[in-house]
């Protein structure tokens, strides 16, 4: 590269189910950082450690790119980006450096409550909304089964009542957002949780010193918890 950086850069959620927690990990790690005004950017001071904070899903983008060196994301998106990459015949960038245990939901198919499940060939020809094409799509190939994928960036729930799809595939915790949209689970593609996201390949300048420094402190942060 043409610059050379001597400090590492972490991608962390701005604001969503992810950043108070990515934030307190930081902490935990010894980290403190001054926020800049328009808050999209913390510099770290007691490490040579700075935050860039972004919308969760441009966190494996900023990774592939070099533009950051690690990040605090769910499997779900970093799935999501590495198949996007791998269909449009990109080699895959990124990696799982940790699994963080926290964040942790599913992502699964669900169909109208009071419908009888027998099994994926019951999805053919029908339209399945998702935020998540290439993971779903991936799935029903796997499956062997032909359905229309219908993306949507939100509120996949609402889109049966809508007309938009039959069935949806979306992330569930607890499960109750299904249950009032009178949905129920029936298949998981994927169990999810907050992982630290890095590259394939190591860091360079001296930020494999500083990431193998915070990975350390991560870790005991971590085994504290347990
Ligand atoms: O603005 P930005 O793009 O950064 O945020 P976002 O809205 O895309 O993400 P956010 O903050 O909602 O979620 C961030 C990450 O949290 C996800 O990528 C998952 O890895 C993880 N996570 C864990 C969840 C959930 N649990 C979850 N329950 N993400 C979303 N949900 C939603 C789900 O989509 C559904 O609408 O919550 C609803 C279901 O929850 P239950 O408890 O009713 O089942
Ligand atoms: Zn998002």
């Amino acid at each position: 590269p043409a610059t050379t950086r001597d400090r590492l850069r972490v991608a962390i959620q701005k604001s969503g189910r992810l950043s108070d927690p990515a934030r307190d990990l930081l902490a935990s790690c010894g980290l403190t950082w001054r926020e800049s005004r328009d808050k999209l950017f913390c510099y770290g001071e007691s490490l040579p450690v700075d935050l860039l904070l972004v919308r969760d899903d441009d966190i494996p983008g900023l990774i592939a790119d070099g533009v950051c060196d690690l990040g605090i994301v769910g499997r779900n998106v970093l799935v999501e980006h590495d198949l996007s990459r791998t269909s449009n015949g990109q080699a895959s960038a990124l990696k799982e450096w940790r699994q963080l245990g926290w964040g942790v939901c599913r992502l699964d198919i669900a169909i109208n409550d009071d419908e009888q499940w027998t099994g994926p060939q019951q999805l053919t020809g029908q339209r399945i909304a998702t935020s998540f094409p290439h993971t779903l799509g991936r799935w029903l190939t796997d499956k062997g089964v032909q359905a229309e994928v219908v993306t949507l960036s939100g509120s996949v729930e609402i889109a049966p009542r809508l007309g938009q799809a039959d069935v949806v595939c979306d992330l569930v915790s607890t499960g109750g957002t299904l249950a009032a949209n009178a949905l129920k689970p029936v298949e998981t593609l994927l169990h999810s949780e907050a992982v630290i996201a890095g590259p394939s390949a190591p860091l360079e300048d001296g930020r494999e010193e500083i990431a193998d420094l915070l990975l350390r402190r991560m870790d005991g942060a971590l085994r504290l918890k347990e």
